[in-house]
C-alpha cells in the first residue's frame, strides 16, 4: 500500500520522508528509478513504506534549483539596516525573482538595534509603501507574529550573508541551533558547500536555511517577467501596451513616480533590471 508523504531531508541518497507523524528514510533503489524526476526537498511522495522507497513523485507547484527545493510557498527576504547597511537594490531583485518563481514574498527587517532615528523613520515609510503593494513585512523583534503567517507554509530564507537568517530561524524555534557568524568570518570561510538540505519543522511550518536561487539570478528573465514582478506596475494602463516604462509617452508609471506614488528606488532598481 502507498502512502503519501513529504521529503523533509535529502542526504546524498537517502531521502526522509514525514508520513503523518512518522519519519521514514527510503532510497532510490535502481539507478534509473528517478530518471524523469529526482525527488527533492518539498516533494509531496508516494511511498511504499514496507519496502522503504519512493514510488513516485507528485506534482510540484514549483521548484528552485540552488539547493534543490520544491512545493515552496514563502521567502522570508531577511534584510538588515546595518551590518550589512540596507539595500533596496538587493530587496527588489530578490522580490522580483521570488515573484516570478510564483513564491509569496515576505520581508522580514533585521539589526534595527543598530538604525539611526533617521533610518528608523525612513523604515516606516518603506514599509508602508511596501504594504500598500500587498507585501507583508515583519521584523525579528515580533517573531511571534511572523510565527502566525507562516502557519502549515513551506518557507525559505534569503538575504546576503550576515543579515540574520539563521538567527532568525533559531528565533522561531528555541530548540534549534543553528550556527551563525559575524560577516567577515562568513566571508572568510570561501564557498561552503551543502550536500545535506532539510526542512526544519517548527510547530506548524517548514523552513529551509538557504534560499535555492542566487541573487544573480535575474539577468536570466525575461523583460516581460521583471516587468510584472513589479506588481505595482500592472494595473497601470500605459498609453502604449509594451511600454517598458523607460520614457514612452503616456507613462502611467513614470507619472506615478512623478506624483510620488511609486517609490523611486522601486523605478530605479526596475530600470537597472531591465538594462542587466
Ligand atoms: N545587532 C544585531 N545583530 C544581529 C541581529 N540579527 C543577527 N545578528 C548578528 O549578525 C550576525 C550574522 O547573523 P547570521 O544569522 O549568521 O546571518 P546569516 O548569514 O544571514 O545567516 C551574527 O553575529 C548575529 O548574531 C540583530 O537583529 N541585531
Ligand atoms: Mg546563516
Ligand atoms: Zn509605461
Amino acid at each position: 500500500m502507498l502512502s503519501e508523504g513529504l521529503i523533509i531531508k535529502v542526504n546524498s541518497d537517502t531521502f526522509t520522508v514525514k508520513v503523518d507523524d512518522k519519519y521514514i528514510d527510503t532510497k532510490a533503489r535502481g539507478k534509473n528509478r528517478f530518471e524523469k524526476i529526482k525527488p527533492i526537498v518539498g516533494d509531496k511522495v508516494l511511498v511504499d513504506i514496507e519496502k522503504s522507497v519512493i514510488e513516485s513523485v507528485l506534482e510540484r507547484r514549483n521548484s528552485l534549483s540552488r539547493p534543490p527545493v520544491a512545493n515552496i510557498d514563502i521567502a522570508l527576504i531577511v534584510t538588515s539596516l546595518k551590518k550589512p547597511e540596507l539595500s533596496l537594490s538587493l530587496l527588489d531583485r530578490l522580490i522580483s525573482i521570488v515573484t516570478i518563481n510564483k513564491i509569496e514574498p515576505v520581508i522580514v527587517f533585521t539589526k534595527m538595534d543598530l538604525a539611526t532615528r533617521v533610518d528608523l523613520k525612513d523604515l516606516k515609510k518603506l514599509t508602508k509603501y511596501y504594504e500598500s503593494i500587498g507585501i507583508k513585512v515583519f521584523n525579528n523583534k515580533k517573531v511571534r507574529k511572523l510565527k502566525k503567517y507562516l502557519k502549515n507554509k513551506i518557507v525559505t530564507v534569503c538575504g546576503q550573508t550576515g543579515a540574520g537568517k539563521s538567527t532568525l530561524i533559531n528565533k522561531l524555534d528555541k530548540h534549534l541551533n543553528l550556527e551563525t557568524k559575524e560577516i567577515s568570518d562568513a566571508l572568510g570561510r570561501g564557498v561552503h558547500t551543502t550536500r545535506i538540505v532539510e526542512l526544519f519543522e517548527i510547530e506548524n511550518f517548514y523552513i529551509v536555511d538557504t534560499p535555492g536561487f542566487s541573487s544573480v539570478d535575474i539577468n536570466t528573465y525575461s523583460l516581460d517577467e521583471i516587468k510584472t514582478s513589479f506588481i505595482e506596475f500592472n494595473n497601470l494602463e500605459c498609453k502604449f501596451k509594451d511600454c517598458k516604462h523607460e520614457k514612452e509617452i503616456g507613462c502611467k508609471v513614470i507619472e506615478e513616480v512623478n506624483n510620488g506614488n511609486i517609490l523611486k528606488s522601486r523605478y530605479e532598481n526596475y530600470l537597472r533590471f531591465i538594462k542587466e
